[in-house]
């Protein structure tokens, strides 16, 4: 069955669904659309909430990027059978798209000064708050979420490199664990050869 995944020429939210698919071996189409083109009206026309990622699987398609990530993780034993454990991380997900949603702030706001002074927020405050927290988490369940990976970790790790790349940091440098868990997923068969092709991304 054909499988693609659209979403725009970036990290973004999608790049954790790519890493995901890549562990798998999955074969997909990597649709992806240049920023400095969107809006493609075609293309966000074409969109069920005119927004990426979508992801299609023969003809079927799915929105929203958690519920496509952990779909194709489901495929490949990336989530916990367990339900308690799945609702466990299914909260750690949501943690780390509540920091995301700090980054979507920064991104939309166009008056420089403003912008300037979320990033200082986001910067000195929210990367603690958030990553101390996650760094505990990761730290008691032996570097993963959930004691082995699971889909929260290409979350997590997806989300640190597309905040990177709009901030201009390295947040993982602080936090040893996190950064561990970032190197181990980066190093996953598929991820590892998937990332040595990939070329960098610009804004
Ligand atoms: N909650 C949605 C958010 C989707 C979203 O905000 N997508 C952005 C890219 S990260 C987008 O499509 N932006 C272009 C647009 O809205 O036209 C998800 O997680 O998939």
């Amino acid at each position: 069955m054909s499988k693609k995944l659209h979403y725009l020429n970036v990290n973004g939210i999608a790049e954790s669904i790519r890493y995901i698919l890549h562990y798998g071996g999955q074969r997909f189409e990597d649709i992806r659309y240049e920023l400095s083109e969107w809006p493609i009206k075609s293309v966000k026309d074409s969109l069920p909430y005119g927004q990426l990622p979508l992801y299609q699987e023969g003809n079927r398609t799915l929105n929203q990027s958690l519920a496509i990530a952990r779909y194709v993780a489901s495929q490949l034993k990336l989530l916990p059978t367990d339900p308690w454990e799945q609702a466990v991380l299914d909260a750690i997900v949501f943690n780390i798209y509540d920091f995301w949603s700090k980054i979507v702030t920064f991104i939309k706001e166009t008056d420089t000064t403003r912008k300037e002074a979320i990033k200082r927020e986001i910067i000195n405050e929210s990367v603690d708050f958030f990553f101390s927290r996650f760094e505990k988490e990761l730290k008691a369940n032996k570097g993963f979420f959930n004691g082995k990976l699971s889909w929260a970790d290409f979350i997590l790790v997806g989300i640190v490199e597309s905040a990177n790349l709009f901030l201009g940091t390295e947040i993982e440098k602080q936090y040893p664990t996190v950064n561990a868990l970032v190197q181990t997923v980066r190093a996953l068969p598929g991820v590892k050869e998937y990332l040595a092709t990939r070329k960098p991304y610009t804004l």
